[in-house]
C-alpha cells in the first residue's frame, strides 16, 4: 500500500478550513506609511494579484476613505521562484484637495436629526447573520430516566424544533451560515467510571454509535436547506473515549466515538454533493480536543468542557489563548458536559454551556436532588456578538 493511500484512508476533516491560518496571512507582507496628506504603501503578493483596487482596499482597512485620495505613483517589481512568482507593488497617494466649509451647516444637521428614522439595528445591517447550534450529552445507552428510547425521541423532536426555529429566524434575519456543533458524550460508552456503568447501559456500543451517527445525519438533512453555508463539527466527550486501560488513560485525545460518528456522516454527505456540497465538516486535529470556526465574523471555540473544573471555564479559555492564536481570537466558547443551561460573559466574550439531552442523571439526582431539564441551544451571531439565544425543547 502506498503512503498516499494510507494517508487518504486515515484522513479526517480536520483543520483550518474555516478560520484562515495565521501563517498563510503572514506569508504576504505589507507595509503602509501615512504622513499627513501622503501615503506610501508596499505589498509583497503572488504575481498578478495586485492592481490599483488592491491598494485602495488597504487604505480602507487603515480607516482612510479611498475617495479622498488620488494615486501619484505606482510601480511593480518581480521576485520569487518560477513555481511561486511574487511581485512587490508600491503605491503612492496624496489627499485630494477638499473644499471644506468653514461654517458648520447647522440647518443641514438639524434636518438630518429630524429625518433620522429609528429602526431596529438588524435592519441597519446589510451583512449576513450566522446561527450556532449546540447539542450534547445524549449518552445513548444509559438506563437513567426515560432511557435511550426517550432520549432518542427527544433528540429527534429537538432537531425538528431547531429547524423550525431557524426557519422562523430567517424571516427576520439574513442567515448566511449555520454552525452545528456536537459537543460530546453522545454515547454512554463503557469506559466512564472505569467501566462501572456497564450494568446500567442497555444498548451495545455499536447500537449507541449507530444512533449517534443517524441522529447526526438527521440534523444534517434538517439544516442543510436552511443556509447557503453549513459547518458541522464535533468534539470528543469523556464518554466517547474508545478505551481506557485499567480505567485510566486514553489512546490519543482525538480518538473518540463522538467525532468518528460525524466523520462517517461527512463521508456519506460527500456522496451527495447536490444536497450537501455546501456543508463543511470539522473535527479536532491529531491529539487535540477543540475546534474553532468563524461564523458571520464571529469566532467560535468548541470543547466538551471536561478539562476544567465546573465554573472555571474563563480561566481555562484564557490559558488556551496564551499559546493558541485561534483560542485567543474566539468570541464565543461552546461547551457541553455540565448538563444544564448556563450563559456567562466576560466583556463581550460569551461562554455557553448547553443542556444535556438525556432526561436525568440518577446518580446526580441522588447526590443533589436535581433532575434534568433536557434541550439544545441555538444562538444568532454577527461580528463577534450573540444577541439572541434560545433553548430548544
Ligand atoms: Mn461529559
Amino acid at each position: 500500500m502506498s503512503d498516499d493511500l494510507y494517508e487518504e484512508l486515515l484522513s479526517r476533516p480536520v483543520g483550518r478550513a474555516v478560520v484562515p491560518s495565521l501563517n498563510d496571512e503572514m506569508e504576504y507582507t505589507s507595509s503602509i506609511s501615512i504622513q499627513g496628506n501622503k501615503v506610501e504603501l508596499s505589498l509583497n503578493v503572488p504575481e498578478g494579484t495586485a492592481n490599483e483596487g488592491t491598494g485602495l482596499k488597504f487604505l480602507e482597512e487603515e480607516g482612510l476613505n479611498p475617495e479622498e485620495w488620488e494615486t501619484t505613483s505606482f510601480s511593480k517589481s518581480r521576485w520569487g521562484s518560477e513555481e511561486k512568482p511574487m511581485e512587490s507593488v508600491k503605491f503612492g497617494y496624496k489627499r485630494k484637495a477638499i473644499d471644506a466649509p468653514l461654517i458648520v451647516p447647522m440647518d443641514d444637521l438639524i434636518r438630518a436629526v429630524d429625518n433620522f428614522e429609528l429602526r431596529p439595528f438588524w435592519m441597519e445591517e446589510a451583512g449576513e447573520w450566522g446561527i450556532v447550534v449546540g447539542i450534547g450529552d445524549m449518552q445513548f445507552g444509559k438506563i437513567d430516566g426515560d432511557g435511550p428510547e426517550g432520549t432518542l425521541k427527544r433528540t429527534l423532536h429537538v432537531i425538528a424544533q431547531i429547524a423550525i426555529a431557524i426557519h422562523k429566524l430567517r424571516e427576520q434575519y439574513e442567515i448566511g451560515h449555520i454552525f452545528v456543533i456536537w459537543l460530546g458524550d453522545h454515547i454512554e460508552g463503557f469506559t466512564s467510571q472505569g467501566g462501572a456503568n456497564v450494568f446500567r447501559t442497555t444498548l451495545t456500543l455499536n447500537e449507541q454509535i449507530r444512533l449517534t451517527r443517524r441522529v447526526m445525519f438527521k440534523m444534517l438533512e434538517a439544516v442543510a436547506p436552511l443556509a447557503p453555508r453549513i459547518t458541522m463539527g464535533a468534539v470528543p466527550g469523556n464518554h466517547g473515549d474508545p478505551q481506557r486501560f485499567m480505567g485510566k488513560g486514553v489512546t490519543r485525545y482525538d480518538d473518540s466515538h463522538d467525532t468518528e460518528a460525524l466523520i462517517a456522516v461527512a463521508e456519506a454527505a460527500a456522496m451527495a454533493p447536490e444536497k450537501f456540497g455546501h456543508v463543511e465538516f470539522l473535527v479536532p486535529d491529531t491529539d487535540e480536543l477543540t475546534i474553532v470556526a468563524e461564523i458571520a465574523n464571529t469566532v467560535v471555540l468548541a470543547a466538551h468542557g471536561n478539562h476544567h473544573p465546573h465554573g472555571k471555564h474563563f480561566e481555562w479559555w484564557k490559558g488556551q489563548a496564551f499559546h493558541n492564536p485561534l483560542a485567543h481570537r474566539a468570541d464565543i466558547l461552546m461547551e457541553g458536559h455540565g448538563h444544564s443551561e448556563e450563559v456567562d460573559t466576560d466583556g463581550y466574550r460569551t461562554r455557553i454551556q448547553v443542556p444535556a439531552l438525556e432526561s436525568v442523571s440518577q446518580w446526580w439526582k441522588h447526590k443533589t436532588g436535581t433532575i434534568g431539564a433536557p434541550g439544545a441551544f441555538i444562538g444568532l451571531v454577527k461580528d463577534g456578538l450573540m444577541p439572541v439565544k434560545h433553548i430548544i425543547r
